[in-house]
């Protein structure tokens, strides 16, 4: 049985629970290359990634899943797209504990869209186990995300949340590539 294989890219700005998310799917040890922080300004937050998290898992016998976690601050964006390249689809985390957090989104979801029209992704609410979240459609409003993209909640240390959310986002990468097919 052929395997295949899907490449997906886990983006968010700093401290949105993008490296959490890939600890908490990946079957194998995780590529980690984080560095201690002195100072955050995210409450409990110890570590920033410097390159980029590898994680990989097996959804099915013939299935196999490639999660590459990108480092949020901006400082990196020059490592975005070279992370990105050759993506099936991509999952944008926020951290959804407050509006202002939401709010610091608005760049770096628009780079993604801009950079990469037609690949694609959902937006996980993540931090949902914070009692200050926030709703999902005031998060739809504030990154004006379109219509037909899904807005999720998400607490990325519980890995049935996680799995739930990745799920979903290959089911629209297998909804998209089933259409390109029908186009060509
Ligand atoms: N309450 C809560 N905290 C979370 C959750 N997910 C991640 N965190 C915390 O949020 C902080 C940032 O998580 P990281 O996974 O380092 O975030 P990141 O997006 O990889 O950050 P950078 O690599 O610096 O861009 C850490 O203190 C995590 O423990 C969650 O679902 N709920
Ligand atoms: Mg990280």
């Amino acid at each position: 049985m052929p395997i295949k294989t899907i490449k997906i890219v886990i983006a968010g700005p700093y401290g949105a629970g993008k490296t959490t998310f890939v600890k908490t799917l990946s079957e194998v040890l995780p590529i980690e290359t984080d560095v201690p922080i002195m100072k955050s300004s995210i409450d409990g937050k110890k570590s920033t990634t410097v390159a980029f998290d590898y994680g990989r898992m097996k959804v099915r016998e013939d299935l196999v899943v490639h999660l590459f976690g990108i480092p949020g601050q901006e400082r990196f964006s020059f490592m975005w797209k070279i992370i990105a390249r050759g993506m099936h689809g991509y999952l944008f985390i926020v951290d959804s504990s407050s509006e202002e957090r939401v709010k610091e989104a608005l760049g770096m979801y628009n780079f993604f869209r801009e950079n990469f029209p037609s690949t694609p992704h959902v937006v996980a609410a993540n931090k949902q186990d914070v009692p200050t979240a926030v709703d999902i459609p005031t998060i739809k409003s504030i990154l004006k995300v379109p219509y037909e993209v899904k807005v999720m909640p998400l607490i990325a240390t519980n890995r049935r949340s996680a799995l739930f959310v990745l799920v979903t986002l290959l089911e629209e990468i297998r909804s998209y590539l089933i259409e390109m097919s029908r186009l060509r």
